[in-house]
């Protein structure tokens, strides 16, 4: 049942008393939806405070509408509607009617009072309609709804204004003859004892609501005793709340520091909760590019052959180094999950009992001595399926460089840097690419197409005959055509090459991942390099730790802590 004026006729029917509080935007209704209430009240009185303004029809139909959509929106709960008087006579309340029921409203509550109308615990002012008039407007209510389970209640005044017991009664009747669907039978007594005798009396089959903001004493068991079937704490949350900011604002002025407050109010963490931000973030990792993609991170091999991180390699991989404050591997997964990448296999081998890989999977490669990086990725065999990253462990990056490879129509991209001509030499022998195209001559004229994606002639660490112009970071997208030719590729080069080198490799075992691509090419299997120019660092060296430490520090005070720096 996922109407939910329906659902609750089926409450009224299956339940005990049905407990509703008074709420005024979507907030007020998760609150009271968490706490385990039965529905929630879109209360006029809360609606008119929450504006600053008197609850007496200065708010027009539409303003309490377009609060009672909110409250409704954000809650599974039947939301009852405090529709005041219905906004003038039965026209009014016609036209009231067929926006609060498209609006999705469980139920209307509309009073016998004369527009405008005050509160009902403000002296005098309290006129009441005559019967006759309020009955032509629960007439034309029930004329009005097209859903015949949303459930229109009158409202009794007859307590409020004074006008005694009988006259409450004979209106109650009246309005029940005129089709409403249940009373709400009001009093500003101190003590129940009024509505309890109201109820004693009444002796037609349509629900009784009490309000007991007055008579506040009485429990909801005691109202269900005496014959109530809903009872509304129309107010409640609001005057907590006021009390609550009060002293909260109180303490700040006098203190002249939120320290003492912290711990008293809630935590942002709550806060987004309340937002649903959780269930965002779900919904974004759902629908992005990363959906659907899963990453391999090969980070089997020992590094400690890079001398100045030997000290601090000794008892770890790579991977598990810290740069500021986190692991680079720690830093890989958030770049991942931030694009939607939460499928992640880590392969590793050295040390591989001290990876901390939070939710992805770890795989061991035992050979991992006797075997390369090619190895490691294709170690994860089955597990390989769809689209698929590779990311070396041994890198941090922009995540926006990782977000923008997803975008890739082909087969097989890596992600290739233009910028490895302009640095230092380093000692590390170098991934380079060459692609066909290359820098363009000064005096060029301004190209309007960016020429993202440019097919790799030569890949390797050394390019024979080829003058290198790129070098390739250590992240590839594979399609899933791209990854069935890397898996047949590699299947094929164990049988072809047997024994023998396997190009820059001494035997295929030890091949690199630029091996096996060089292999491809050779094929006439076309390989695409993403350009960029800067944004990623390996980390070999301690100067590479330094640089990133550094990086981290800017970002981090830039950012001020509002938002992660955006490398990996
Ligand atoms: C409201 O909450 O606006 C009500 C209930 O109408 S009462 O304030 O008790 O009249
Ligand atoms: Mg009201």
């Amino acid at each position: 049942m996922s109407d939910k004026a329906a659902r609750m006729r089926e409450a009224f029917r299956s339940k005990g008393i049905l407990k509703v509080v008074g709420a005024h935007n979507g907030l007020g209704a998760k609150l009271i939806e968490r706490s385990g209430f039965d529905g929630v009240w879109a209360s006029g009185l809360e609606i008119s405070t929450a504006y600053g303004l008197p609850d007496a029809n200065i708010l027009t139909m539409t303003e309490n509408l377009e609060a009672a959509r909110a409250i409704n929106e954000a809650t599974a709960l039947p939301v009852i509607c405090d529709c005041d008087t219905g906004y003038g006579n039965a026209s009014n309340v016609k036209h009231m009617v067929k926006k609060y029921e498209a609006a999705g409203l469980a139920a209307i509550v509309i009073e016998d009072k004369q527009f405008p109308k005050v509160n009902s615990f403000i002296p005098g002012r309290q006129a009441l309609a005559s019967v006759e008039e309020f009955v032509g407007r629960i007439r034309a209510a029930k004329e009005a709804q097209r859903n015949p389970h949303l459930m229109v209640f009158a409202r009794v005044e007859a307590l409020i204004a004074g006008w005694g017991m009988e006259e409450a009664l004979r209106r109650a009747a009246a309005y029940a003859e005129a089709g409403a669907d249940g009373i709400v039978i009001h009093s500003k007594a101190s003590e129940p004892e009024e509505v309890f005798s109201f109820a004693r009396r009444w002796d037609r089959n349509i629900p009784l609501v009490a309000i007991p903001t007055t008579y506040y004493r009485v429990t909801a068991a005691e109202l269900e005793r005496g014959g109530f079937k809903m009872v509304i704490y129309a107010n409640h949350g609001l005057r907590a709340s006021i009390r609550a900011i009060e002293t909260t604002l109180e303490t700040i002025q006098r203190m002249g520091t939120t320290a003492d407050i912290e711990e008293k109010v809630a935590s942002l963490r709550e806060v987004f909760e309340l937002q649903g931000m959780s269930a965002m973030r779900e919904d974004e990792r759902r629908f992005s590019d990363g959906a659907n993609v899963q990453a391999v991170i090969p980070a089997a091999r020992d590094h400690q052959f890079q001398p100045d991180l030997k000290e601090l390699l000794k008892d770890k991989p790579l991977c598990m180094l810290e740069v500021g404050g986190q692991t680079l591997l720690e830093r890989q997964l958030t770049a991942l999950h931030s694009v939607g990448i939460t499928d992640v296999v880590v392969v590793g081998g050295h040390l591989h009992e001290k990876l901390r890989a939070e939710g992805a999977r770890v795989l061991y490669n035992p050979d991992y001595r006797k075997t390369h990086c090619a190895h490691s990725i294709l170690f994860a065999g089955e597990q390989l399926k769809g689209k698929t990253v590779i990311l070396y462990s041994d890198i941090l990056f922009d995540r926006q460089i990782l977000a923008r490879l997803l975008g890739s129509p082909h087969p097989i991209t890596l992600v290739i840097d233009r910028a490895y001509q302009t640095l230092p030499t380093r000692k590390k022998a170098l991934d380079l690419v060459a692609v066909d195209d290359p820098a363009l001559p000064p005096g060029s004229p301004r190209r309007l197409e960016l020429d993202l994606y440019k097919p790799i002639r030569h890949i390797g660490k050394r390019l024979l005959g080829a003058q290198p112009t790129h070098e390739f970071i250590g992240m590839a997208f594979l399609r899933e055509k791209g990854l069935d030719v890397l898996k047949r590729a590699w299947e094929q080069a164990q049988g072809e090459y047997q024994g023998k080198p396997f190009y820059e490799a001494s035997s295929v075992a030890e091949a690199d991942f630029t091996d096996l691509l060089r292999y491809l090419l050779d094929r006439n299997f076309q390989v695409f390099g993403m350009e960029i120019e800067h944004g990623w660092s390996e980390v070999h060296s301690r100067s590479d730790v330094e640089r990133a430490e550094a990086h981290f520090r800017r970002s981090a005070s830039t950012l001020a802590g509002v938002q992660a720096p955006s490398a990996a």
